[in-house]
């Protein structure tokens, strides 16, 4: 049964064809499903992102008529992969792995038919089921993970709980889902974790980027050791983007800000980037928190960073780069 917005009246992304998550035929001929996870029940300090999925789905200024030609890729995402939004997931914030559950099912069955799953926060619990359902399609530890966020979310436990904002990293590579050493973190920077967190990071030989060493090397060669990290030996990249990796100045509507991040620029260029060179195999925006923002700020950054995404994507299929949406029957997409 389809959920459109779960805390509000149904509307699509931008308007692209609203779809029943269970009745294949209304999504047949779809390479990217938005899929909305208004989960907040995992924040530690401010929530409020439950409303993420509605307002990034709805900020804009333009018509809500399914079309969006870039002007900087020459594609239009939304008619040449044919989104279509599958609306949201029931997400009971009390019930937290419920919730998560419901989520890895719902990304599940898109992976499985071949079609790239967009995720719209909620808050970054959300990232362990998402990046867990795409790596039982692609291949359990072959899929590599960009990660963009202030903070590196890989506590080992969240106020005493194993579930959390805090912690979905953490749990990602404890099961296997994706390897330590083809996790990619872009833009950390601030007072958290503590000493402790950091040596399991590195024991587990994450690769993560801080603020310093980004304004040190720039934004493009960090981006050129990350994609070609990601892309060796794995078959699909995951795309994590928290905003708070941006500026609070540039995104204030969020639940944990961390002065000094990346401009909203710096974001959507990369996000373009990586959806452009891939293979991106699925996405997450998460951490919009509406009742922080201010005139929207955060809410248009966020559909940005989906339509920089879906703009690569198609860029790429329109080069014949492929592999970026895999058709199902692709032997590199076989259980291992
Ligand atoms: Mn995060």
């Amino acid at each position: 049964m389809r959920i459109g917005n779960l805390y509000g009246p149904d509307a699509t992304f931008l308007g692209v064809p609203a779809a029943d998550p269970d009745d294949r035929a209304t999504w047949r001929d779809a390479r990217a499903a938005i899929i909305g996870a208004p989960f907040d029940g995992g924040t530690s300090h401010r929530s409020g992102c439950r409303f993420g999925p509605q307002a990034i789905r709805i900020t804009d200024y333009l018509p809500h008529d399914g079309s969006r030609p870039s002007l900087a890729l020459g594609v239009d995402p939304l008619i040449e992969l044919g989104v279509v939004d599958l609306g949201d997931v029931e997400m009971p914030s009390g019930e937290t792995e419920k919730s998560l559950a419901r989520l890895e099912d719902r990304v599940a069955a898109v992976a499985a038919a071949g079609v790239l799953p967009v995720v719209l926060g909620g808050d970054h619990t959300i990232a362990l089921p998402d990046v867990t359902a795409l790596a039982r399609h692609v291949g359990w530890g072959r899929v590599s993970v960009i990660h963009f966020d202030a903070h590196a979310d890989t506590g080992d436990s969240q106020m005493g709980s194993l579930y959390g904002h805090g912690t979905p990293m953490r749990r990602l590579i404890e099961s296997g889902a994706c390897r330590g050493d083809r996790f990619i973190q872009i833009g950390l920077r601030g007072y958290w974790p503590e000493p402790e967190t950091l040596d399991w990071m590195a024991d587990q030989q994450m690769r993560s980027f801080e603020m310093g060493e980004i304004v040190a090397r720039g934004l493009d060669a960090v981006l050129d050791e990350a994609l070609e990290l990601a892309r060796t030996d794995c078959e699909a990249i995951f795309l994590s983007v928290d905003v708070d990796v941006v500026d609070p100045g540039s995104a204030p509507g969020t639940g944990t800000p961390e002065p000094g991040g990346l401009s909203s620029r710096q974001l959507l260029d990369a996000v373009r980037r990586i959806a452009m060179e891939g293979p991106l195999g699925g996405l997450d925006v998460v951490e919009v928190s509406p009742p922080y923002d201010h005139a929207e700020i955060t809410a248009y950054l966020g559909n940005r960073v989906v339509l920089e995404a879906l703009g690569g994507v198609a860029w790429a299929a329109a080069q014949g780069r492929g592999a970026a949406v895999r058709d199902p029957g692709d032997p590199l997409l076989k259980d291992r």
